[in-house]
């Protein structure tokens, strides 16, 4: 069922391309592994200033950006996806807002606004995958819950900030400062759910490239990605990227809180995790931190029909958790026979890869796989780790196509 007010706010969304979408999708966006519910729920909607998007929910604002965007190196502003945990989000006044630096691990607490963050620190772009840790989550068997996401919770952007560690050390950090949390400005208004803060161990914090970043992809941030200034923390998953960043508290203990533990865990020794959170583990469980190596196929849609006996071009993504991806296999017949895919440009070891690889199929039902590998011998699986929130999906595609 589509709504007038959808197709106005689709319209004001500034999309022809929109409203053809809008008009031809209504039920089951998405691939088939997602269950029933979540495939009839999903409608194409339109946040301000976005394209029309897979809508999760709506209050808070969880909007998927479609496959076909990710045929693209950097992932558009407008069709970037929308993850939030609390629905009071407010309209940050970039003339007003301020950024508080303080806690019991600095001697120098200090308050900055938008244009001494700018002036007063050196300038980093860099380019980095900024993917939810719940991505793919909709496709867990069985079923868990939570955000029922397809392939889209992710997206690659060129971030332009300051460091991180700049900016603290202006503030005197304690040599016993073991984690820094961030607090951004949306709220729970009406519910009990805790407020959303979240800490990096300090070691990732002080991290080179770990951003306090106001652009994107050449841009100020979009309102729903975290306006005027968000936390950029590559390879890691997008949980700790803080939007609409508020406040910085420099810590000599442990942050708890529901948004550190229980949320956002994963088993201990399940994945093949190297970058340790130690003041956050317990016996059964850890922080999760870098992203898995994974891959994604870009261009072709399961249970489509394509020409047989003239070359087809199979395109794809794959990235990691900032190892760099040094390798991508193709298969065309279900996992037997695995061929090199030629990767693309390097945006370097935080940014997804687009990577090619060309076959000329026999008419016939073919299977299409493609398994990245990174540089230090990680790759993708092939039955899925499965755990009670769904993290980490890494598992090889499998896209049926024919061929006449
Ligand atoms: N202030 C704030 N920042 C946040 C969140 C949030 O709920 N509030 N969610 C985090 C999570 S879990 C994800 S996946 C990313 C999503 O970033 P995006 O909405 O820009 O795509 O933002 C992170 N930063
Ligand atoms: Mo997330």
């Amino acid at each position: 069922m589509i709504h007038r007010r959808r197709l106005l706010l689709a319209a004001a969304g500034g999309a022809g391309l929109g409203l053809a979408r809008l008009a031809a999708g209504a039920p089951n966006i998405g691939p088939a592994g997602l269950s029933a519910g979540a495939l009839e729920s999903a409608e194409w909607d339109t946040l301000p200033g976005k394209l029309p998007l897979i809508k999760r929910s709506w209050r808070p604002p969880n909007f998927e950006t479609p496959t076909r965007f990710f045929n693209e190196p950097f992932t558009a502003n407008d069709a970037f996806f929308v993850r939030y945990h609390l629905a009071g989000i407010p309209q940050v006044d970039a003339g007003t807002w301020r950024l508080r630096i303080g806690g019991d691990g600095v001697t120098k607490p200090f308050e900055l606004s938008l244009a001494e963050l700018q002036r007063d620190f050196e300038h980093v772009e860099l380019a980095a995958l900024c993917q939810c840790s719940g991505n793919r989550r909709g496709l867990s068997d069985p079923h868990v819950p939570g955000v029922q996401w397809g392939y889209g919770a992710m997206g690659n952007a060129l971030w332009k900030g300051v460091r991180l560690k700049d900016v603290l050390a202006r503030a005197g950090l304690a040599p016993d400062a073991v984690e820094i949390a961030f607090d951004g400005a949306d709220t729970a208004p009406l519910d009990a759910t805790p407020d959303f803060v979240k800490s990096l161990p300090a070691w990732k914090a002080l991290d080179e490239n770990t951003l306090i970043a106001w652009q994107m992809n050449g841009e100020a941030l979009p309102h729903w990605n975290g306006f005027p200034v968000r936390l950029v923390v590559p390879g890691w998953t997008a949980t700790y990227w803080m939007k609409h960043l508020v406040s910085i508290d420099v810590r000599r203990s442990a942050l708890q809180g529901f948004w550190m533990n229980p949320a956002y865990r994963v088993p201990k020794g399940k994945f093949p995790i190297i970058e340790r959170f130690v003041s956050q583990e317990v016996p059964a469980s850890t922080p999760i931190t870098e992203m898995v190596v994974n891959s994604l196929i870009t261009n072709l849609r399961d249970q489509m029909m394509y020409k047989a006996r003239s070359p087809l071009f199979v395109r794809g993504l794959a990235w990691d958790g900032g190892f760099g991806v040094n390798r991508v296999e193709v298969s065309t017949d279900g996992g037997r026979e695995w061929r090199l895919a030629e990767l693309g440009e390097d945006h370097g070891r935080f940014s997804w890869r687009q990577w090619t690889f060309a076959f000329t199929p026999d008419p016939g039902e073919h299977v299409v796989m493609a398994k990245a590998s990174n540089r230090i011998g990680a790759t993708q699986t092939f039955d899925l780790v499965f755990n009670p929130a769904g993290y980490h999906n890494n598992v090889v595609q499998r896209i049926r196509i024919n061929c006449a």
